[in-house]
């Protein structure tokens, strides 16, 4: 059978080090972006892809992870030219240094998610106790279940006293004294994971003091430990999952639970005709705020000459409203500035995370407001509005009225609007794929998933996660990794970035399974489609960066219905160009919960072949779950195809032994 682990740095076939001289900066494979760069080409406009080239060289002390900051000593970067100058000037050596830099990477994207998590918490407890009339709780159905998972007697109580246990449970989960693992960890995984997080002791007890463990043991003359420092870093992983869980499920609560629904996608959505209102950044307590503002104050649009509102979304908070209002997704995070440059854009309302701040400097070239809303993010020059829950479709009204006097200082000479955009089916939650698997077992809507893998229909499942990385030309990885996974048969989930990728593509328009998909994934698929009301595509797009919790809750129903833990379950993750720390956070506790996962772009370990070693092989020892760090996408691919082989091989293997001797399925293998 394949091998499907690098074994030695020597293996790498493409690494971090550029050494290619870059110079032209229309790296995208998006052609709305493309169209767009070709269209600013010599006006003096500067996005970030000319931003890339211009810092090319980057150091290769930090590409590799070698550079030590991590007191005012340094910067200590270690290069192995002298036995002094092998080690930072306390005598940390490479393997310290780069596991402490990854640890702190995991560390950053635990705390962009579990802020946010911890913001829709507060939210919901302020529903339950009747401190904003704004919100609600949408979604009954996801109240019970996710108050029944949790452990809370449902009883005859009310759905706000329920909310209110439910949001006090979550918020519990940030700052419990208490020696157990966080509720929303501890009862959305396999007993399997729950006992190997125990036995190494990784399972956080709070997702804060995660954050302050971690930060604490990779300051200077800490853990010199590489293992101990990377365990350290999956635990606090493990806390990014608690708290994006607790996300996901929260939003679902106030906003209701995704359902299948037909949009569109790109920069060719932004309409002219209408006052246009981008929102940006990820929490949809946010955004759908402004949705709901902009629907209601259509007739002032109308008064000034547009025929109404239309409200467009970039990267997160773009997926949200893509999965629950239908709200069309006008850019991942690459071409974000893109937005702007269409000269359509009468304002840009920004929350938190991958809000790039050139987006505010372009916005100042035209006639966009752009406009802050969280005292965390403040833009120097940008509009800010205190926005909170107590108040919010207030301030959202104002906010949305600032674009409607904005649309009419448009200068009609500015826009510049690329036509591409394609139909996207987008609200795969892991309900209405279930829903949708129900069709063909209402008794056991996972084991149609199942049973097409057992039987070889299927190759298994891939999930695509993460943003774009202009260390690559922008959306071209996504595409080339998952064309190659459709067309053998793999069943693919995507989110955040690369959900909007795929999007953008088209591979999310209904029928699209017809064109990139096998033969045994078009069967499939064609299967589904016959019971289904809308077309089928060959994404299944579940959602935001959080929702990839969505994603893991179909990993955890797909063990327990095939009885095996997550490490023999074929379902792999790919993360074609991972940019965010919230990337790298992401990827550790997929790897904890026992998945393959792909890294497209290297990550800063190549420094040391140590913890290279850890990340790609001591791993997949420990947990089941390992690190592919491989920036060719074709190849990525393979490594990908040949995971999830090798898992439905041995599983197919072992089941067919059981029944031929009648015995229980081998737990070691
Ligand atoms: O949280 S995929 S660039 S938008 S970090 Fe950011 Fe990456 Fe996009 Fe969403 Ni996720
Ligand atoms: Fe240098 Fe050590 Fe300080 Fe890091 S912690 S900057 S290696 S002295």
């Amino acid at each position: 059978m394949p091998r499907y682990r690098v074994t030695t740095v020597g293996d790498i076939t493409n690494q971090a080090v550029a050494r290619k001289k870059i110079s032209d900066p229309k790296r995208t494979a998006d052609p709305a972006t493309l169209d767009m760069l070709c269209r600013v080409e010599g006006t003096g406009t500067i996005t970030a892809f000319d931003r890339y080239v211009a810092q090319q060289p980057q150091c290769n002390f930090g590409l590799t992870g070698v550079c030590c900051k991590n007191c005012i000593q340094g910067p200590c970067r270690i290069t192995p030219r002298s036995e002094a100058s092998g080690k930072g000037i306390c005598g940390a050596a490479d393997y310290t240094i780069v596991a402490r830099n990854v640890a702190r990477l995991i560390a950053g994207g635990t705390s962009c998610h579990s802020n946010h998590a911890f913001h829709v918490a507060e939210t919901l407890l302020k529903v339950a106790e009747g401190k904003t009339q704004d919100y609600s709780v949408k979604d009954r159905a996801k109240l019970h279940a996710v108050a029944a998972r949790i452990g809370l007697t449902v009883g005859s109580k009310s759905d706000l006293e329920l909310a209110k246990e439910v949001a006090l449970a979550a918020l519990h989960d940030f700052s419990s004294h208490e020696h157990r693992p966080c509720v929303w960890l501890d009862t959305t995984i396999t007993q399997g994971r729950r006992s190997k997080f125990k036995s190494c002791n990784i399972a956080p007890h709070a997702i804060d003091r995660a954050v302050v463990e971690i930060i604490d043991q990779t300051t200077m003359g800490m853990d010199a430990d590489p293992v101990n420092i990377i365990f350290g870093g999956l635990k606090t992983a493990l806390a990014d999952y608690t708290g994006m869980h607790i996300a996901t499920d929260l939003h679902d609560i106030l906003f209701g639970t995704p359902r299948p629904v037909a949009t569109e996608a790109n920069l060719g959505a932004i309409d002219p005709e209408y006052v246009m209102i981008a929102t940006h950044g990820h929490n949809p307590t946010l955004s759908e705020m402004v949705v709901e503002a902009a629907e209601q104050l259509a007739g002032e649009a109308r008064a000034v000459g547009a025929k109404g509102i239309k409200v467009v979304g970039i990267c997160c908070t773009g997926n949200e409203l893509l999965m629950r209002q239908g709200v069309a997704l006008a850019a991942n995070k690459a071409s974000q500035e893109m937005t702007v440059l269409t000269g359509a854009l009468d304002a840009m309302i920004v929350d938190v995370q991958c809000i790039m701040p050139a987006a505010k400097v372009l916005s100042e070239c035209y006639h966009t407001q752009f406009i802050t809303t969280s005292a965390s993010v403040k833009i120097p020059g940008s509009q800010h509005f205190d926005f909170r829950e107590e108040n919010a479709l207030e301030t959202a009204k104002e906010m949305v009225r600032l674009g409607i006097e904005a649309f009419g200082r448009r200068n009609p000479d500015l826009l510049r609007i690329p036509s591409y955009k394609n139909q996207a089916i987008a609200g795969w939650s892991l309900e209405a794929l279930f829903e949708l698997f129900g069709s063909v077992d209402a008794e056991n809507p996972v084991r149609p998933l199942t049973d097409a893998i057992l039987s070889g229909e299927l190759a298994g499942v891939a999930l695509f996660a993460g943003c774009n990385n202009l260390r690559v030309i922008q959306d071209a990885s996504h595409l080339t990794v998952v064309k190659e996974l459709l067309k053998n048969d793999v069943f693919v989930v995507a989110t955040g970035c690369s959900g909007g990728a795929f999007a953008k593509a088209g591979l999310l328009s209904p029928g699209a399974y017809r064109e990139y998909g096998g033969p045994g994934l078009q069967a499939f698929l064609g299967r589904l489609e016959g019971a289904a009301t809308i077309g089928m595509p060959s994404v299944f797009h579940m959602g935001s960066c959080v929702d990839n919790t969505r994603a893991a809750d179909l990993l955890t129903a797909m063990a327990n219905q095939l009885g095996v833990d997550n490490p023999k379950v074929p379902f792999v993750a790919s993360a074609p160009e991972a940019m965010h720390e919230k990337a790298v956070s992401i990827g550790s506790w997929a790897v904890a919960l026992g998945l393959p996962v792909h890294v497209g772009v290297m990550p800063p370990v190549e420094g040391s072949p140590l913890v290279y070693g850890i990340v790609t092989q001591i791993a997949h020892d420990v947990y089941g779950g390992h690190f592919i760090l491989e920036t060719d996408p074709v190849l990525g691919a393979k490594k990908l195809l040949d995971a999830l082989e090798y898992r439905s091989w041995k599983l197919r293997i072992h089941r067919a032994a059981a029944e031929k001797y009648d015995t229980a399925l081998p737990a070691n293998w």
